[in-house]
């Protein structure tokens, strides 16, 4: 289904006048507003093609019906939710769970939406039905060089895909490592995952950049091969300057200093991009912003620091993606929950002031330098927000216009409550 824009402007004319008072109010509070609203008008964050079904856990999985069973339908959904927020404007795939048929009739139907493609995401942590030998015990640092040529393969397979889609990275997430004590000699897995790495590298064109993301646990409990920021630090300073870091918030261990790892990444310009979520415990995959919304701040305060000094392009110098599991709510809604949690984090960083800030610390004056961070976070930026969106042409308020507007329903009558989207 597609939306009308007559509807988002009626819906957006019911709002008006309660939104120029708030947003009235916030521009008094906040001096750069007007800045602030171009760069969320600017900001894009792009949506995971096997995020938009509902997720599961490995006791049950409790659809919600309407789901997108198809490629093109995942499309059509990530274009209802850009159309309504006009901040996610590109869409990105997992491979083979995602494999375009027609290329060019996926990238038209694509810019039908306005939406691009993001990074391409290979997969070699599962076994696909015809795939020749296994990756019970790794892929790209497997003792057998056989069944690493086999992962180096597909990802070569992957960046083809991404190429003709017009993605410019590849990320490659790792689930290789090992379960008990002694069952993995460390240096020979680093080796030859590096190896392989180099030849998937190797296959790179010149403007493709690669990610290399880590995760400290899961599905292997005693050791992964890419399992934190050093690690993948240096894969990455190994590989050459196309590959990055990727930071995605809930492959950490407990209570690690995610913003200390952002602002170190970027200094020695290795970030590649993030994948947004929440957690409370583990990789929770909670909608970003749910639990820890002052972490999300800190890591965007880091953020806009670390790019301004490198003088950055904030919309595309960096990856962002949600990467998120929506196990209860409609994956519409909570990727637009995210999305909005995500902007408010960014508005609030933009509006730190980083002079004083830096006269602060200068000063050793800790309160007055902690202050300056929570009086961001405390201002309310949701009139921000709203305008740059309503700038756009999207709806001051998307979960409402989507649930005034029924699309759930009118996708489980399009779709059918039983269909399954592909993904984890
Ligand atoms: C992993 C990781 C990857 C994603 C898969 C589906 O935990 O976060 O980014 O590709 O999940
Ligand atoms: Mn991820
Ligand atoms: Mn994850």
């Amino acid at each position: 289904m597609k939306i009308n824009k007559e509807d988002i402007q009626e819906f957006n004319d019911s709002l008006l006048e309660p939104h120029q008072e708030k947003l009235n109010f916030t521009k008094r509070e906040v001096t750069n507003s007007e800045a602030i609203i171009q760069k969320l008008v600017d900001f894009q964050i792009a949506i995971p093609s096997w995020a938009l079904g509902t997720g599961g856990t490995r006791f049950g999985r409790f659809s919600g019906g309407g789901e997108p069973a198809t490629l093109e339908q995942k499309i059509e959904d990530v274009g209802l939710i850009h159309a309504l927020n006009q901040a996610s404007g590109a869409i990105s795939l997992h491979i083979p769970w995602d494999i375009p048929k027609d290329a060019a009739a996926i990238k038209q139907l694509a810019t039908e939406h306005n939406l691009v493609f993001d990074a391409v995401n290979s997969n070699t942590f599962q076994d696909q039905k015809d795939q020749e030998l296994s990756y019970k015990f790794g892929s790209l640092q497997h003792t057998d060089p056989a069944v690493r040529k086999q992962a180096v393969d597909h990802n070569i397979e992957v960046i083809k895909h991404g190429i003709e889609l017009g993605s410019k990275s590849l990320t490659v997430w790792l689930s290789d490592g090992s379960n008990f004590p002694g069952q993995l000699n460390f240096r020979k897995a680093f080796e030859n995952t590096l190896e392989s790495l180099q030849q998937v590298y190797a296959a790179l064109p010149d403007d493709w950049k690669m990610f290399v993301e880590y995760k400290a646990f899961e599905p292997n409990f005693y050791s992964m091969t890419v399992g934190d920021w050093g690690q993948s630090l240096l894969f990455a300073n190994k590989l050459g300057p196309k590959a990055k870091t990727l930071v995605d918030l809930g492959h950490h261990l407990p209570n690690a200093n995610i913003e200390q790892i952002v602002s170190l990444l970027m200094m020695e310009g290795k970030l590649a991009g993030f994948h947004f979520n929440d957690s409370k415990y583990s990789d929770d995959d909670l909608t970003a912003g749910s639990i820890k919304p002052y972490q999300l701040f800190l890591i965007f305060n880091e953020l806009v620091a670390g790019m301004d000094a490198a003088g950055m392009n904030h919309a595309k110098d960096l990856g962002w993606m949600i990467d998120a599991s929506h196990n209860i709510k409609d994956p519409l809604e909570d990727l637009m929950q995210s999305v909005e949690a995500i902007m408010l984090a960014y508005a609030q960083a933009l509006a730190v002031d980083r002079a004083e800030l830096e006269e602060a610390r200068d000063d050793n004056d800790v309160v007055t330098a902690q202050n300056i961070l929570q009086n961001a976070f405390r201002t309310d930026m949701r009139a921000l927000v709203a305008e740059a969106r309503f700038r756009a042409g999207g709806a001051l308020n998307p979960i409402g216009f989507y649930r005034k507007m029924d699309v759930r329903d009118k996708l489980i009558r399009e779709r059918g409550s039983a269909t399954v989207a592909t993904g984890l």
